[in-house]
């Protein structure tokens, strides 16, 4: 009986946290206790500086009253309503608000609860997609090298980042990968988009060539990706990339979980790049990371083809308990909201100018061997310490989170991403705890 165990305050032993060093952090706990506007409490009361937006998702900061309110309001009018053959108002108005907000062929939404489980939709659409239209010998997936989709196993398999596939046996068959775009030879210290990659993209034609372009229904990529180190898209690449999958029939679907919602001061990177796909997935910023929720855009060619047949058969045999909530809904109305009221994405794109001189002015300090950035992002990519790789960059983590500043670290690279409604004044704070940190470092 659980009630016969001893019950120790503050044990931290039950919860197996994600993607962390367990052991490493249970001896040294770094607790947040509180949040509001670009600032997290800890627990031992230290204002902590939000470099990260939780992770990629308080795109609109903390504790931001209408979205707060939205949700009490939600929770005490309506708390759960069936997601399958039941609606309710909320998930609707959700839905139509996105296409508002998106650039214009993307006409229908599917809602998820993750960015994860948006992916895993979108790649199951595209199968059936083919399907549906009488293209059922397109199941062949293609990613891209370094590529972060997510931990399911559609995700890690068309995914590309080494450790999250490795330990999980053989994954989806029938997945094929393209190079990554990182040329830190060529592209170093690059502002914005590098010069030097457009042509990785033909890599997708020797893929076509091999296995026959009618065995592929899809190429996911992340028009920027971001865990993976923040890697941006060479100049004309992400047109390339368009082209060849149109000519082929091939869909193209961006992953906007971290590029969605003003990161790059457009509401989607598919805008910023004026390239568009067949589908978006997105999550993180669509509630403020303040209830979970992902979703996948589609355009009408993409949905219509499944509205066929007799009108009571359900049409896509897919769909999550969760998918549009309507807690979450709430939250991601009002989080729209508050992004369009406080000009959020407007603020990013005034400010990225701002950030791309502070952040590359780092640029000489102890082992910083390259910088990049777009609209607000950052990533500072440090020489590995030899024989142990990603030490230096967890020392600069935890270097940081004792001056009262939050980075998020991948291998050895510094990545940030702030609320977008952050200034300069706490822009200048932001990298000037960041310059002490780098001149500190071993
Ligand atoms: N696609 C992309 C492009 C992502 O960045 C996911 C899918 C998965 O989303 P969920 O909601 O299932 O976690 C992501 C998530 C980091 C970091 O620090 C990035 C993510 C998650 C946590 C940390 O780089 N990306």
């Amino acid at each position: 009986m659980a009630s016969d165990r001893k019950v120790a305050p503050n044990d931290l032993s039950a919860f197996w946290m994600p993607f962390t060093a367990n052991r490493q952090f249970k001896k040294a706990p770094r607790m947040f206790v509180a949040a509001d506007g670009l600032y997290y409490t800890t627990a031992d009361g230290r204002q902590v500086l939000d470099g990260t937006a939780g992770l990629w998702c308080c795109n609109a900061g903390h504790n931001r009253p209408k979205i707060t309110e939205a949700v009490r309001a939600q929770v005490g009018q309506l708390d759960y309503a069936p997601a399958f053959q039941m609606g309710h108002p909320k998930a609707f108005e959700l839905a139509t608000a996105l296409r508002e907000m998106a650039p214009a062929p993307f006409e229908h939404v599917f809602f998820t609860n993750s960015g994860s489980e948006a992916v895993e939709t979108a790649l199951k659409i595209a199968l059936a997609w083919h399907r549906a239209r009488g293209e059922g010998s397109r199941t062949r997936l293609i990613g891209r090298e370094r590529g972060y989709h997510g931990v399911n196993f559609g995700g890690i398999s068309v995914g590309g980042i080494v450790n999250n596939r490795r330990f999980f046996g053989s994954l989806l068959t029938g997945v094929d990968h393209l190079p990554h775009t990182h040329l830190p030879e060529k592209n170093a210290f690059t502002r914005g988009q590098p010069e030097h990659g457009a042509e990785l993209a033909d890599a997708l034609e020797d893929i076509v060539a091999l296995h026959g372009a009618e065995t592929i229904a899809a190429v996911i990529v992340e028009p920027m990706a971001g865990s993976t180190g923040v890697l941006l898209p060479p100049k004309g690449y992400l047109e390339r990339l368009r082209e060849i999958t149109a000519r082929h029939g091939i869909l193209l679907i961006f992953d906007e979980v971290i590029t969605g919602f003003g990161r790059l001061g457009s509401s989607f990177a598919a805008e910023h790049f004026n390239v568009m796909p067949d589908m978006i997935t997105c999550a993180k910023g669509l509630t403020n990371g303040v209830i979970p929720m992902g979703a996948v855009l589609v355009t009408d060619a993409i949905h219509d083809a499944f509205m066929q047949g007799p009108e009571h058969m359900i049409e896509l045999f897919h769909g999550y308990t969760y998918s549009g909530n309507p807690v979450a809904s709430a939250a991601g109305l009002a989080t729209l909201e508050t992004y369009r009221e406080e000009g959020l994405f407007e603020n990013a794109a005034a400010l990225a100018p701002c950030w791309e001189d502070a952040l590359h002015a780092l640029k000489g300090l102890p082992h910083v061997i390259d910088i990049r950035n777009m609209g607000l992002i950052g990533a500072i990519e440090l020489e590995p310490i030899p024989g142990a790789p990603t030490k230096r960059a967890f020392q600069a983590f935890l270097d940081a989170y004792e001056r009262d500043l939050l980075i998020r670290t991948t291998g050895d690279i510094i990545a940030l991403s702030p609320p977008l409604m952050i200034d300069r004044p706490r822009i200048e704070e932001l990298f000037g705890k960041l310059a002490e940190v780098l001149k500190n470092l071993d």
